[in-house]
This record gives structure tokens, C-alpha cells and sequence, in this order.
């Protein structure tokens, strides 16, 4: 896999994060004080960045966000290796119980998913990647996430009126059903409906699950695989026999790294993260 991400915040959420107005966040960016670039026609800025730019604002004596913030992280990756250490060692209880003792220190159930549980499968991954993990391994710690996510799931659920239904879902040969478990759950706690239909699934299949769904705001298409880039566009084309033009179109996941690449598969939108995808689901909504 790559190197270590960095992480991105899209402008909006930078300017929430500063406790200014997004019109003063985008002229920070015009004036060159603040790093960002585009991405899919979306401003965005790196997370390290953005503490450059609050810690260099010190002197303003402006309150600074994200002192907060930054403690968050530092939280986050400690819990993010004790994660690690037990999902290779295959301690369920021991991961089980990480997650329990971030949660109770604070931790937002977004952030559990997000910055612990997945970045602790990434580097699991990466681990793989680099020959230095017994293939077993790394079954038996998504073997102990998937369970993980389960409790999370039901920890974390709210009922009440939902904003609209998402379909989630992989097609034919793409295997990686936890991501979509884990981008679900995210997506649910913006209250969306979704309804997660996994991995490995044949088209006709698909298609049968947007006949009978109604109300759907959006379709999200995962694929984590190179290989599985031509099931996506086969599946897309078979899709937009079947949905009304107001269906959003999203791909995202490991194998598809840019709007560009999205667009070329026959989506229309693309989204780098879970964060990503809610922001881009309200905006939706919002210009409904
Ligand atoms: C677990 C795992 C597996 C398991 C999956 C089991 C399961 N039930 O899910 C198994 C063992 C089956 C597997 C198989 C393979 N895997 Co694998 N796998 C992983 C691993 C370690 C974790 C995946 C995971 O769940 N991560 C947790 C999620 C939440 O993290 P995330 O990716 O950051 O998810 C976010 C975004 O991707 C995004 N997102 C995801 N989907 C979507 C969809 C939409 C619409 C949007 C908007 C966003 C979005 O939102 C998520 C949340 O923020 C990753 C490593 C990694 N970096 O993740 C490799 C990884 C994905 N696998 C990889 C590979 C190469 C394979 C295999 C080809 C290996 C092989 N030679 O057999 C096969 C492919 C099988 C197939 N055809 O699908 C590579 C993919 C590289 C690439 N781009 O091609 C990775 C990155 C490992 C690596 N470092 O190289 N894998």
C-alpha cells in the first residue's frame, strides 16, 4: 500500500474546526496562508496544515481550535497501536476492550472507526504489503474488526427519522465487504438509512436491490482491489438503465484515487473517506 496517509479535512470542515466563516477560511487559502488544494472540485486541506496555520495564528491570541484536536490525534494513534498490537495477536477480548477504553475517554464513535479501527487495518495491510505478516494473520485480525464492528454497530445505533436511504455495496469479485461495514456504520451516525448490501455482489443482484428501494438518495460502490475497476464500470452502466437521474453515483475505496478516475468509471462523484462521503451526502441533500 502507500506510504502513511495524511489526512485531509475538506475547507468547510477546516473552517469549522478554526471557528471562522468558510468565506474567511477560502481567503486565508487565496492569500497563501493556508495550504489546500482541489480535489474533485472540493477544496481541501492537509490535517497538519491546518495545525501549521493555527499554531503560526498564536500570536493573534485567537482561541485556538484545535489544541483539542491535536490531543485527539495524539489519543487516537495510541489507541490505534494498542488496536494493532491485540488484532495481531489475535485478542478479540483485548481489542474489544481498547475500543471500550477510547469510547469512555472520550472518543467519538466516528472516531473509533475511523481513526483507530481503520488505520489499524491499514497497517495491518501494509505489514502484508511488505511480506512481514503471515497471510493468517491478517484473516484472523479482520476475523476480530469484523466482530468489532458488530459491537460498534450496535453501540452506536439511534433510531428516529432518517435523511434519505444509501446504497452500499461491492460487485463481483471485490471481496472487501469491511470497508463498506465500517463506511455504513459512519454514514448511519449522519443519519442516513443504509442499506449495506457487502461485497462480491453480482450485478443482477445489485439491480434488484435499487428496484426495490425507495427514496434513495445516493448509490456508494466500493472497490479495494486494482482488479476490480472494469466490474465497477460494468456494474455502473448496468446501473443507469435502472435508477432516476437524481440518483447520485458515488465510487470510493482503495483501488479509485481521484474524481478523475471516478468519472472515467462512469460515477459521479467521488469520495476519498467516510468524512468525505457524509459531507458529500449533505450537500446533496441540501440542494434537493
Ligand atoms: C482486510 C483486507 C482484506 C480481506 C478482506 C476481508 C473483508 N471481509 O473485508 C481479504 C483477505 C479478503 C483481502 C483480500 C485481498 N486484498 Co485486501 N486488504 C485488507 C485490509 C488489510 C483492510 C481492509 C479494510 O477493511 N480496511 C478498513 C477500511 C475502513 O479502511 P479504508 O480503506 O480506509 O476505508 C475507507 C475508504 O477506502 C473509503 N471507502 C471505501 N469504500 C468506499 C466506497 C465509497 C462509495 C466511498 C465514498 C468511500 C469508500 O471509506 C472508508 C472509510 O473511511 C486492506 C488494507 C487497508 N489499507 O485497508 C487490504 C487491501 C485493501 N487489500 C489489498 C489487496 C491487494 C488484496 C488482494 C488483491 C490480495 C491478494 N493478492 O489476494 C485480495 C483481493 C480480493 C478481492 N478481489 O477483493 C490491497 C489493495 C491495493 C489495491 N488498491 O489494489 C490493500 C490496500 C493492502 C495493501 N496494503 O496492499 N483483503
Amino acid at each position: 500500500m502507500d506510504s502513511p496517509e495524511r489526512r485531509f479535512v475538506s475547507l468547510k470542515e477546516a473552517a469549522d474546526l478554526l471557528g471562522v466563516h468558510y468565506m474567511t477560511a477560502y481567503r486565508y487559502v487565496r492569500h497563501g496562508q493556508l495550504e489546500a488544494h482541489k480535489e474533485g472540485g472540493i477544496w481541501v486541506v492537509a490535517v497538519d496544515d491546518l495545525l501549521l496555520f493555527q499554531s503560526k495564528q498564536n500570536d493573534s491570541k485567537k482561541p485556538l481550535i484545535q489544541t483539542s484536536q491535536m490531543i485527539q490525534d495524539v489519543r487516537s494513534s495510541i489507541w490505534r497501536d494498542r488496536l494493532e498490537a491485540c488484532l495481531l495477536a489475535g485478542d478479540g477480548s483485548g481489542s474489544w476492550s481498547v475500543l471500550e477504553a477510547a469510547i469512555d475517554s472520550g472518543a467519538e464513535f466516528v472516531d473509533v472507526y475511523l481513526d483507530i479501527l481503520a488505520p489499524a487495518m491499514a497497517a495491518i495491510g501494509e505489514r502484508w504489503h511488505a511480506g512481514k505478516l503471515e497471510i493468517y494473520v491478517e484473516h484472523r485480525a479482520t476475523g476480530i474488526a469484523t466482530r468489532l464492528v458488530a459491537r460498534l454497530g450496535a453501540k452506536s445505533a439511534h433510531r428516529g427519522r432518517t435523511r434519505g436511504v444509501v446504497l452500499l455495496g461491492a460487485p463481483s469479485g471485490e471481496h472487501h465487504s469491511l470497508a463498506i461495514s465500517i463506511l455504513a456504520d459512519v454514514v448511519r451516525l449522519a443519519r442516513f438509512e443504509v442499506h449495506d448490501l457487502g461485497a462480491d455482489l453480482p450485478n443482477e443482484t445489485f439491480l434488484s436491490a435499487v428496484h426495490h428501494s425507495n427514496g434513495i438518495l445516493a448509490i456508494g460502490i466500493s472497490a479495494n482491489a486494482d482488479e476490480s475497476r472494469s466490474a465497477v464500470r460494468d456494474l455502473i452502466v448496468q446501473l443507469r438503465n435502472v435508477i432516476d437521474q437524481d440518483v447520485r453515483v458515488f465510487v470510493g475505496g482503495r483501488a479509485i484515487n481521484s474524481m478523475a478516475e471516478a468519472h472515467q468509471l462512469g460515477a459521479d462523484e467521488w469520495a476519498l473517506d467516510a468524512r468525505s462521503f457524509v459531507v458529500a451526502l449533505d450537500r446533496i441533500l441540501k440542494g434537493k
